[in-house]
Parts: structure tokens; C-alpha cells; sequence
């Protein structure tokens, strides 16, 4: 059985990262859209490497919590037959032994030249401008998927959810495309879905069923069902 698992704020919410919704989309009163576009950085680079050097800090304060480890436990039994979409860009997954995850919108551990685009490792501040290990240019900027730009591996999600007979949408709001739309293309490629969220999403009508609660109970609850299902 191949499932595709996509994640979003909600799922990282336990272990202390913030999610959208929580401070009403505003960060230190920007609003999100405001210090996460192009327009932004080519407005004030500054307001925006502090947003995200901010958020790069913070995760050094944080720790997977129980519904990351089960998603690494599920992998675990899966392998290959499990993908994780995530739209956090943060790096909890992995932390709790997740390897096949797939940030489709960036890693805030990452930094892209904007000179000869090189990625690079990156668990420093950007906002003094830092030349690039590859080509020398002070021309980092943070490597995320900004409103208004194409996300990442979009070809590669597209076979996955033609493949996927479950799909399982954690900790997301459903508010935010082409991610909010997942849910429809798996479904019309026959897949099973699956809601586990906090509350009803805004695409929650598409989900075949839905479980309202917070990620650590309800994803450890549902990977222990499925792993019964998947041992017998
Ligand atoms: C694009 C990286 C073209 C940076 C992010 C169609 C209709 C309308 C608008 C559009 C459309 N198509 C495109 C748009 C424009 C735009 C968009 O969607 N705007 C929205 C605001 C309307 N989309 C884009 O610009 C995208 N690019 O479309 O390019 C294209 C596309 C495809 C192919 C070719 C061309 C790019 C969007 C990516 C932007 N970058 N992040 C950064 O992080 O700073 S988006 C960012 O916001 C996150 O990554 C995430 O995607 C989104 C936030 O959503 P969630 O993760 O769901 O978080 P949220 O806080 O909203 O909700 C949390 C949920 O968790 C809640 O439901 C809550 O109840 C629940 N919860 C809370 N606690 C818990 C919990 N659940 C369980 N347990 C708990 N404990």
C-alpha cells in the first residue's frame, strides 16, 4: 500500500513552532504574506533574513514531538512505500528519523545563491549578507518557497499522489495552494484520504474521513492502527 502523508504548521505545533493561524498570520505585526514574498526581499532584505534568521534560531529551542517519531516509525515499516509532503520548513521530521520527507516548500537549514544557485547547509543568520561558499557573491537568501513562487519538486508530487492508495493530510490548514489541493488530485486518482487535524480544514468535505484532535494523540493512534493493519 503506497501512502503519501502531507504535513503542515499544525504538526509542529506541540513541539513550540508557531503556526500561521496562531499569532493571526502576523509576525512582530508584518503579516506573513508581507515578509514572505520576492516583493519583500526586494523591498527590505533585511526585515525578511531577520523574520527568517528568527525562525532559524528557534529551532536549536525545539524537539520532534510524538507525532513526528511515529511518522519515523511508520517509515520505519513502509520504506519506499511511504513519501512525507511537507510544508514546514523546519527540520523536526528528520530530527525524529524520517528520511523520506520532501519540503516542498524549503528548509529554513538552507541557503540559495541567488548568483550561481548553489544550496547550501546553513544553521547561521544571513542578515549580515554572508558570501557564498560556492561562488563568493553576497547573494544568499533563506531557501524557501516565497508567496507568488513555484514550489519545490511540484513533478515528483504529481506522480506520487497518481500513486498513493491512502492519503493522509496532519496538522494543515488547507488554506495555502497548490498544497491545499492535494487532496483532490489523490483522490482523483482513486486514493483513500484521510484528515488528522486540530480542527476542520478548509478542504475538509474532501477527505473521506476526518479526526479533530491534536497530532501527538491522533497520529501515533493512527500508525499503530495501520501497523497492526500492515503486521496481521
Ligand atoms: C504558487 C514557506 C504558482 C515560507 C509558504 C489558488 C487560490 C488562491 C490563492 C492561490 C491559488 N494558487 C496560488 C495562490 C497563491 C498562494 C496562496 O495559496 N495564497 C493563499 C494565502 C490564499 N500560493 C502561492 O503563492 C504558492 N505558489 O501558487 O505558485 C504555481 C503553483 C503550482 C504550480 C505552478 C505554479 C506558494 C505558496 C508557498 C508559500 N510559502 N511557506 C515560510 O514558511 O515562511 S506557505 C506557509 O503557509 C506554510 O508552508 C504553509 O503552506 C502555509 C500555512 O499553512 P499550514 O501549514 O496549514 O498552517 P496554518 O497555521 O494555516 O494551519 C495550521 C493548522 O494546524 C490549523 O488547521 C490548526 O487547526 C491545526 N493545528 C494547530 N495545532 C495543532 C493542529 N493540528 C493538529 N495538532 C495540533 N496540535
Amino acid at each position: 500500500m503506497k501512502v503519501v502523508v502531507l504535513t503542515g504548521a499544525g504538526i509542529s505545533a506541540e513541539s513550540g513552532v508557531p503556526t500561521f493561524r496562531d499569532a493571526d498570520g502576523l509576525w512582530e505585526g508584518h503579516r506573513v504574506e508581507d515578509v514572505a514574498t520576492p516583493e519583500a526581499y526586494e523591498l527590505s532584505p533585511t526585515t525578511v533574513h531577520r523574520f527568517y534568521d528568527a525562525r532559524r534560531a528557534a529551532l536549536l529551542s525545539v524537539d520532534p514531538n510524538p507525532a513526528h517519531t511515529a511518522l519515523a516509525r511508520l517509515e520505519q515499516s513502509l520504506g519506499d512505500d511511504l513519501l512525507v509532503i511537507t510544508q514546514n520548513i523546519d527540520d523536526l521530521h528528520e530530527r525524529a528519523g524520517s528520511e523520506r520527507v520532501l519540503h516542498m516548500h524549503g528548509e529554513l537549514r538552507s541557503a540559495l545563491c541567488r548568483a550561481c544557485h548553489g544550496r547550501h547547509r546553513w544553521d547561521h543568520d544571513l542578515v549580515d549578507l554572508p558570501p557564498c561558499p560556492g561562488c563568493g557573491v553576497t547573494e544568499l537568501r533563506p531557501d524557501v518557497v516565497w508567496f507568488g513562487e513555484i514550489p519545490y519538486e511540484m513533478d515528483r508530487i504529481a506522480v506520487e499522489l497518481a500513486r498513493a492508495d491512502l492519503f493522509v493530510s496532519i496538522g494543515t490548514s488547507g488554506a495555502v495552494y497548490p498544497a491545499a489541493g492535494f487532496v483532490r488530485q489523490a483522490m482523483r486518482y482513486g486514493a483513500r484520504t484521510l484528515e488528522l487535524n486540530l480542527e476542520p480544514s478548509e478542504g475538509t468535505v474532501w477527505f473521506h474521513e476526518a479526526r479533530h484532535g491534536r497530532a501527538g494523540d491522533l497520529v501515533p493512534e493512527w500508525v499503530a492502527e495501520l501497523l497492526a493493519g500492515v503486521s496481521r
